[in-house]
């Protein structure tokens, strides 16, 4: 197993290509020195509409390390109604004016915030992205809340579709996060200081102060125990699977500054970004496109297989045989797309040309992402 994982992991490979925005402004209007969007559904004059989705941005020209907390980039305190969730690089983003301030934007623009603000690698922000629109976004005004449901994204879906944005529990955000709680006791999206004790804690026991690989993999094991000793509906498979051994690595690939080759990353700077949503001072994005390097070691400290707790009860995990895992990504594909048809069991019109198109964009990245081509599906014919 641990051959084949490795395998996988190892072929997280990139591809790129050119990058070209050009935005066609009339030249007779006065037009603010630097783009900022404050508020989404501005730009669909106050009530979000229909949109016919456009591609995926390409990777950006310049991809080496550069200042990204800059003078074109303040970070601002939250005003009523903006959105933040369970994910601090996007929290971070939105509050440095990378997206709408307000946590609302199009996954173009999600991408494109990713690969300015923290240099992710393009098809790996693509399937990050596309994922989330999928099961949280708005599909036909092509806008995704950061954080909770808002009525910034438009209309409501036909449930069960809900547009709900990333704080929805169990498509996208899940169990033993590292400094959010469970969704099981209440709050599953929000900044826990008892939890970023912990990480603190480990980074002082494994990592001298600092978190590193040897911290993420002590720390996701300790999570997981802590959700099976606890969380009565604790689940840990598929979509979910895959996201925390990310997670657990995004703090050492993304967090820390770019003129560092040291691969680990002090508390003030994790404090910064984690609960404050804001860039380190004078901080620089990483050196080379990031994704998910060091999962392979992160899981090989305390291999773990998917499953959850059974029958609501504590202390009793069981594996489930049928999710995704490191050696089988396709299944991962399956699960994505089974997910999307219970949310969208009848689509019509505008919802069901959209939807083949994000998950066209969505498979885009696929085959780069696990390293193997898993068969595109049609669940909705190709328009
Ligand atoms: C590309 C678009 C992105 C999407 C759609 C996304 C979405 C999410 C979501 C839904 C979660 C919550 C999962 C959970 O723990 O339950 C999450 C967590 C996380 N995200 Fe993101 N994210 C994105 C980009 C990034 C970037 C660029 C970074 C780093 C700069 C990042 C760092 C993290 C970290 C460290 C966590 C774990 C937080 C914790 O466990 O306490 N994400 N993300
Ligand atoms: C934070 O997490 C701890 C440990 O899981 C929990 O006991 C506590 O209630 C959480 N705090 C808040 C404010 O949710
Ligand atoms: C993490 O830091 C600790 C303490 O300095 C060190 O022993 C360990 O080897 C480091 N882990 C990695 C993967 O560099
Ligand atoms: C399942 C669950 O508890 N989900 C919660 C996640 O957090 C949001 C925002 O507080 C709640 O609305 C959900 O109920």
């Amino acid at each position: 197993m641990i051959p084949k994982l490795f395998a996988c992991l190892t072929t997280l490979l990139f591809v790129f290509g050119a990058l070209s925005t050009s935005l066609a402004f009339p030249n007779n209007v006065d037009l603010p020195k630097r783009q900022e969007i404050d508020d989404a559904s501005a730009q669909t004059g106050g009530v979000p509409g229909p949109v016919n989705p456009p591609p995926p941005p390409g990777p950006p020209s310049f991809t080496g390390t550069k200042l990204v907390n800059d003078r074109a980039h303040p970070w601002r305190p939250l005003r009523d109604g903006d959105e933040r969730g369970p994910c601090p690089g996007m929290n971070t983003l939105a509050s440095h004016g990378y997206i709408s301030r307000d946590g609302v934007a199009t996954p173009g623009q999600i991408v494109t915030s990713v690969q300015e603000g923290f240099n992710m690698e393009n098809k790996f922000a693509i399937f990050v992205t596309y994922l989330a629109h999928l099961m949280n976004g708005n599909l036909v005004t092509d806008l995704l809340s950061i954080g909770g449901k808002t009525r910034k994204t438009g209309p409501d879906p036909p449930p069960p579709a809900h547009a709900g944005g990333f704080n929805v529990h169990g498509t996208f955000e899940g169990d033993a996060g590292m400094t959010r709680g469970d969704a099981f006791f209440g709050d599953n999206h929000s900044f826990n200081q008892t939890l970023f004790d912990k990480f603190v804690d480990f980074s002082n026991r494994y990592g001298d102060g600092y978190y590193n690989l040897t911290v993420a993999g002590e720390l996701r094991f300790q999570r997981l125990q802590d959700s099976i000793a606890t969380n009565p509906q604790f689940s840990f498979k598929n979509v979910r699977f895959f996201t925390a051994y990310g997670e657990s690595a995004f703090p050492i690939n993304f967090f820390v500054d770019g003129r560092k080759t040291d691969k680990k990353l002090d508390m003030a700077s994790a404090l910064s970004i984690f609960r404050d949503m804001r860039y380190p001072p004078d901080f620089f994005r990483p050196p080379t496109p990031m994704s998910n390097q060091g999962i392979a070691e992160i899981f090989a400290m305390h291999p773990f297989q998917p499953g959850g707790n059974a029958d609501g009860k504590v202390n009793n995990f069981v594996v489930d045989p049928t999710s995704a895992d490191f050696t089988k990504p396709c299944v991962l594909y399956d699960d994505i797309l089974n997910t999307v048809k219970t949310l969208y069991p009848n689509p019509t019109g505008v919802l069901r040309r959209n939807l083949i198109k994000n998950l066209r964009y969505f498979y885009t990245s696929v085959p780069t992402v696990f390293g193997t081509d898993c068969g595109e599906q049609f669940p909705y014919g190709q328009g």
